[in-house]
């Protein structure tokens, strides 16, 4: 299931142990476990290698700096061994080459448009130029709304062959069919699947309704 998943977990919790947990019920049952400052701060860098024990690892530090910056802690995750990067984009063109340039085999996700309200306050009125930046720059993939479906299918019609990973499923009011039908290739959710009272069994839910959702399409 592991590679044909199009689930990546959400892992923000504090600390190595809880995460641990989570991940090995995750094993085989997600394409990816995504991590985030809550853990890294908490953790080190080092629980990339600890948590790719059980899934790849992408590594959502929303990278937002000038260029040497970006190309320092896109070299460090990429020594650790993860399976990709979450950066912005709104830096500029230069800052997310110097992503691309130090990001060796890792997929490169981009930041195009965020799932939070206060994403319509500036962001989402920059997606066009956002998305073209990652076009140009030869990402893997972009990050759109799991909750906002209009804005997910537009980016999908004008995205070519750039991946979508979609957040803002579950805890953010987004359904993982409905994200998927607007054209999202992979399913962000976080904590309706670790706060729930059983992960796996939620992560098995959710794959079954992607799966079900990609036969309809
Ligand atoms: P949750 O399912 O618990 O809401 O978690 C969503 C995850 O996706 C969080 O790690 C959050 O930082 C991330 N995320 C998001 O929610 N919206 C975005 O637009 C971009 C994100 O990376």
């Amino acid at each position: 299931m592991t590679q044909e998943s199009r689930l990546i977990l959400a892992l923000d919790v504090y600390g190595v142990e809880k995460a641990e947990d989570i991940a090995k019920q995750a094993e085989g049952r997600v394409r990816a476990i995504k991590i985030n400052w809550p853990l890294v701060m908490t953790s080190g860098i080092g629980v990339v290698q600890r948590l790719s024990r059980y899934a790849e690892v992408l590594c959502d530090l929303k990278i937002a700096d000038i260029p040497n910056t970006n190309r320092l802690i896109t070299q460090k995750v990429n020594e650790m061994g993860a399976w990709g990067i979450i950066t912005h984009i709104f830096t500029g063109s230069d800052s997310l080459k110097a992503v691309k340039e130090a990001s060796g085999e890792m997929k490169v996700f981009g930041v195009v448009a965020m799932s939070h309200p206060g994403a319509s306050e500036f962001m989402l009125g920059f997606r066009d130029r956002l998305l073209a930046l990652a076009k140009e720059a030869g990402l893997f993939g972009i990050i759109a709304p799991g909750n906002n479906y209009e804005v997910t299918k537009e980016l999908r019609s004008r995205a070519g062959t750039l991946k979508i990973a979609s957040p803002g499923v579950g805890a953010q009011g987004g359904s993982a069919s409905d994200a998927i039908l607007s054209g999202a290739d992979y399913i962000i959710s976080g904590r309706s699947i670790y706060e729930s009272d059983n992960p796996s069994v939620e992560m098995d839910l959710i794959n079954e309704e992607i799966k079900q959702a990609i036969g309809l399409k």
